[in-house]
């Protein structure tokens, strides 16, 4: 029998899900969605905190699992929120940060994939830089109607084309062409 899924993500954020479940769609990889609520070390590093983040969900899931952590730095507040965007987001919002930033602008939104199964873990990171808007624009989730990405007019949350173009399709790339080869090569 086929299997319906050929990997999990595992967040308590269903939004990362529908976007990654899009994007890793377009590159023939079933997502399925893992509900949970996941441990997050206090690091500096996204990296280390996505590796933690996945062997826990691996040890709750135990099937092929993704995890994603993100973060949104701006230049001019030294990398903040970087690694604590969500708790961020949750306390002043984007509100809160548009009264943070002041005439320098330049941010850069960078996400981690971490991947586990019952042989290996495997990461796959990447940024796109990018600007805070002056006030919000558009109705998306989390930072996407502040942040406008390198070479656009308008925020995540105007553009149409998010998921072409993201941070979070940029990391998923790099893992969909990494999962597709070590399918084949299983396969073979
Ligand atoms: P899990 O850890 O359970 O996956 P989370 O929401 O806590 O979910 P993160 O720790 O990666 O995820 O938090 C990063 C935060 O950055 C997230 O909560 C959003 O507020 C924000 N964020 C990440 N990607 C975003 C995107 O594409 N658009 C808008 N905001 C985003």
């Amino acid at each position: 029998m086929q299997q319906l899924y050929d990997v999990f993500f595992a967040s308590s954020n269903k939004n990362k899900y529908q976007e990654a479940r899009a994007i890793l769609a377009e590159f023939g990889i079933k997502l399925g969605f893992f509900n949970c609520k996941l441990l997050e070390i206090q690091s500096d590093s996204i990296r280390k905190i996505a590796l933690h983040k996945v062997t826990d969900a691996f040890s709750q899931c135990k099937k092929p699992v993704i995890v994603e952590d993100d973060g949104l730095f701006i230049d001019s507040l030294s990398g903040f929120p970087g690694p604590f965007s969500s708790y961020v987001f949750k306390t002043i919002g984007n509100k809160g940060i548009l009264q943070l930033v002041n005439t320098k602008r330049n941010a850069n939104f960078q996400s981690v994939i971490a991947y586990c199964d019952k042989k290996q873990v495997a990461l796959f990171d990447a940024k796109i830089k990018g600007k805070i808007s002056k006030k919000t624009h558009g109705k998306g989730w989390g930072y996407d109607p502040i942040f406008i990405p390198h070479g656009q007019k308008m925020t995540y949350a105007l553009l149409k084309n998010k998921n072409e173009i993201s941070h979070r399709y940029l990391a998923l790339r790099k893992f969909a062409m990494w999962f597709v080869r070590k399918q084949q090569s299983i396969y073979r």
